[in-house]
């Protein structure tokens, strides 16, 4: 971090502007539980527990994620197991039955998401709808709200856990298996054009990385929040880990926030994500895969160590 704080001086010593971004903050070990899960749905689905631990830089941060679930309106379900709503097929669905929400305008929009894991959605500042389930079952939602273009759509991702601030849950024969993320929606106007797709269009970037077998293998300076050096293999014990924090800006869900020095967002296939047995994704292929608006899943530039990435997007 030195050479980092150093080149900072420099610049502005020679009258340049100072790059404005806030170094990378650290924690080893796992986090302590505060909640042990945010919602129960029984045998075969993950504990969504929240927990609480102090970076190196004595900040007490939230992992994996400090989210508004407890308090802002859950997303309406496309598809929930753990609420008993598992239709076959869109055409399923009574759309009409679906509350809509203000987003402070006139003009009707309807957003259909799934999230691995978990998303809170904000359409020009306004924090609309959170993710009805915060880690598994899979699940996938209809966002029905009004608001005035151009549209900032604007989501939290949250790559769920169940070891604490260790960024890894049981899989693959392993207790610390590091598990994989992404989000794909489309947004639709009132006629049922789709007006967004997810794609590398958006901007991305990472506030929280884990699980760091060695934190020095994350590349952090200015925007670049690069762990592609880092292992994301499964460890017998993970438990001695670390993780990297950045603190959220406080308006970037704003329309006006600068978010131009952000990365692009990654797309990933299907594949890549591993949606062949979700029905919560599968049953409604004709809207995320659609011919004419094939939504991607994107995400930052690591989809596995990545675990909590703000994702921006504005339509005209
Ligand atoms: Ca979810
Ligand atoms: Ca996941
Ligand atoms: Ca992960």
């Amino acid at each position: 971090m030195k050479p980092v704080c150093l080149t900072l001086a420099v610049a502005t010593a020679l009258g340049a502007a100072p790059v404005v971004a806030q170094e990378a903050s650290f924690s080893t070990g796992p986090a302590k539980t505060i909640v042990e899960s945010l919602i129960d749905c029984g045998p075969g689905s993950r504990t969504s527990a929240v927990g609480e631990i102090v970076s190196d830089d004595g900040t007490r941060r939230t992992v994996p994620a400090a989210t508004h679930y407890l308090s802002a309106p859950h997303a309406p379900d496309l598809y929930n197991a753990c609420a008993g709503v598992e239709p076959d097929t869109l055409s399923d669905v009574d759309l009409d039955a679906i509350e809509t929400f203000d987003a402070g305008g006139t003009e009707a929009f309807t957003a259909y998401i799934f999230g691995d894991n978990y998303f809170e959605l904000y359409v020009n500042g306004r924090l609309v709808a959170v993710d009805s389930v915060p880690f598994t079952p899979f699940n996938a939602s209809v966002v029905k709200f009004t608001a005035d273009r151009p549209l900032t759509i604007a989501v939290m991702g949250v790559d769920w856990e169940e070891n604490l601030a260790l960024g890894s849950e049981a899989g693959r024969g392993s207790k610390y298996y590091p598990g994989d993320a992404g989000i794909v929606m489309q947004v639709q106007d009132a006629a049922g054009d789709t007006i967004a797709i997810t794609d590398t269009h958006w901007r991305a970037q990472t506030f929280y990385v884990s699980p760091l077998q060695d934190p020095d293998c994350l590349v952090a300076e200015g925007q670049t929040r690069d762990s592609s050096a880092c292992s994301t293999a499964s460890a017998r014990d993970g438990s001695g880990f670390s993780a990297a924090y950045w603190d959220l800006p406080a308006d970037w869900m704003a329309p006006d926030f600068d978010d131009s020095a952000w990365p692009n967002a990654v797309a990933y296939t299907n594949d890549t994500v591993g949606v062949d047995n979700k029905p919560a994704y599968t049953n409604f292929t004709e809207l995320f895969d659609a011919t004419d608006a094939d939504a991607s899943f994107i995400w930052s530039s690591n989809l596995v160590l990545d675990n909590l990435v703000l994702l921006r997007r504005t339509i005209e």
